[in-house]
């Protein structure tokens, strides 16, 4: 008796309360106009890159169309993307970022 609760009790499953918050993929989109230096300024300021991982995100857009920069939580994403388009209009460049759900 005393076993057959203890073998219910523990099996018992426990689903987590609380879900992870969501993660969004930051995508840097090429185009035909931005600047190559532009684009690495804005990768090592904004995105946090080194200048050699930098050049290579850059050259991978510009030869692929597109690629994923990093991935954040929704608000952290959403302030890259728009100081992505605050930078880029200063500049006159048309460079544009984009998010996704991961
Ligand atoms: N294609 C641009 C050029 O030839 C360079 C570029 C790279 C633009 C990446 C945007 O996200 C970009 N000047």
């Amino acid at each position: 008796m005393i076993k057959e609760l203890v073998k219910e009790k523990t099996q018992v499953k426990v689903k987590n309360k609380y879900d992870e918050p969501k993660q969004y993929k930051v995508i840097l989109l090429n185009d035909d106009y931005t600047t190559m230096d532009f684009v690495v300024l804005i990768l090592i300021t904004i995105f946090k890159k080194k200048e050699n991982e930098a050049v290579e995100i850059m050259l991978k857009i510009h030869t692929s169309g597109s690629a994923v920069v990093g991935v954040y939580s929704f608000d952290i994403a959403n302030t890259k993307v728009k100081n992505v388009e605050t930078l880029a209009n200063l500049n006159n460049f048309p460079l544009k970022a984009i998010m996704e759900e991961a």
